[in-house]
């Protein structure tokens, strides 16, 4: 856990990460708006969907330009591990394709 900009992150190490969508009370929401991971190796996310409402479909999509990684959408009660190319340090951007204007957050690799 650290911080930037005044935002708490998870930084996510090489081979080990956590990060879950939904709870039983929340729906459609990432319980962080602030990710890390370390620049030019590769790493996991691994994303598990406790989101049980109807439209609980959810995936993690990282935006760099031109390269972007997209996950495959997980339904509910399944989780994924994703295994992401090595990034360049920069602050990137994260969300949900299903539910951009909800799940979103800040990814910085560094
Ligand atoms: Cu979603």
């Amino acid at each position: 856990m650290g911080k930037a900009n005044g935002q708490l992150f998870e930084f996510l190490a090489p081979g080990e990460a956590l990060f879950s969508a939904g709870t039983d009370r929340q729906t459609h929401t990432f319980t962080t708006d602030c990710l890390a991971a370390p620049a030019d190796q590769p790493f996991t996310i691994e994303f598990d969907n406790h989101d049980t409402s109807l439209h609980g479909n959810h995936n993690i999509h990282i935006y760099e330009s031109p390269k972007e990684f997209i996950g495959e959408r997980v339904i509910h009660g399944r989780s994924i591990t994703y295994s992401v190319p090595a990034m360049p340090a920069g602050t990137y951007l994260f969300g949900c394709d299903e539910h951009p204007t909800l799940m979103n957050g800040v990814f910085i690799v560094k």
